[in-house]
């Protein structure tokens, strides 16, 4: 894919809204053409998905919600993302298929190996260039979240268990592209850092791709 994808992941209220809307508008200032998005939704489908998903009465079952949640994406990779990556843009994305593994995996325990060949029907394989994962307290997000009066959803008014399941998996995410960031300070202060991470890996990023340019590969 000639562009990159980035997708800001973490529990409630961690930030991710807030630092997607900074990291995009600092990549335009850089001078890229940025798409942002967010999951579930982004699409007309994906957001008839998304209302299904998080109405609190409609009490989705796990495994209901899941295909919400996969419904919204492979619409959402299809008409935006892949598009997008493939004219060279860079994707800006809340969420991605970290909060599948968070919440439907460690939250709801649906089976990991069956979640992930769903997944991977979904997104036809679409990786991540780089998962940067905002570390918090569940309590630190769930105060931020009832501070700024937002009326809490379907998933956020579920049983504090749940979300502590979430909080841990965020925080044990490894692999490649993963890269955690301690979220407790403000927004100008994880700005700053997450800055550094998404400058270094993008410019990895664009300079592999010029080597398997020149290298044919
Ligand atoms: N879901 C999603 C699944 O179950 N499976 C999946 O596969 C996917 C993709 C989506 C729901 O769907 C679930 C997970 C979710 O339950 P959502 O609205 O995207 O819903 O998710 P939320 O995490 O609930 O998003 P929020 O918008 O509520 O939280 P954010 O985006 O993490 O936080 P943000 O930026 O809106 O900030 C919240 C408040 O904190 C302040 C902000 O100003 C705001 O008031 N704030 C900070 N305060 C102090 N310090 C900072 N660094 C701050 N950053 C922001």
């Amino acid at each position: 894919m000639p562009g990159a994808f980035i997708v800001v992941e973490g529990p409630e209220g961690a930030g991710k809204t807030t630092l997607v809307t900074r990291l995009a508008a600092r990549l335009r200032r850089a001078g890229h053409d940025v798409v942002e998005v967010r999951e579930p939704g982004g699409t007309p489908l994906a957001e008839v998905a998304r209302r299904a998903a998080l109405d609190p009465e409609l009490l989705a079952s796990p495994v209901a919600e899941l295909f919400l949640m996969l419904t919204a994406r492979a619409d959402l990779v299809a008409k935006v993302i892949r598009p997008s990556l493939d004219a060279g843009r860079v994707v800006v994305s809340d969420r991605f298929d970290l909060s599948t593994e968070a919440y439907q995996i460690a939250g709801r325990g649906l089976s990991r190996d069956a979640v992930l060949v769903a997944n991977r029907l979904a997104t036809g394989g679409l990786k991540p260039t780089l998962t940067l994962v905002l570390d918090v307290p569940v309590g630190v997000g769930q105060s931020r979240l009832r501070a700024s009066g937002k009326a809490p959803d379907r998933i956020e008014s579920d049983e504090a268990e749940l979300h502590e399941r979430v909080a841990r998996a965020f925080s044990e995410a490894r692999g490649a592209g993963v890269k955690h960031l301690d979220a407790l300070a403000g927004p100008d202060v994880v700005e700053e850092r997450a800055w550094e991470v998404v400058e270094t890996a993008l410019g990895k990023h664009w300079s592999g791709k010029r080597v398997q340019h020149r290298t044919g590969r």
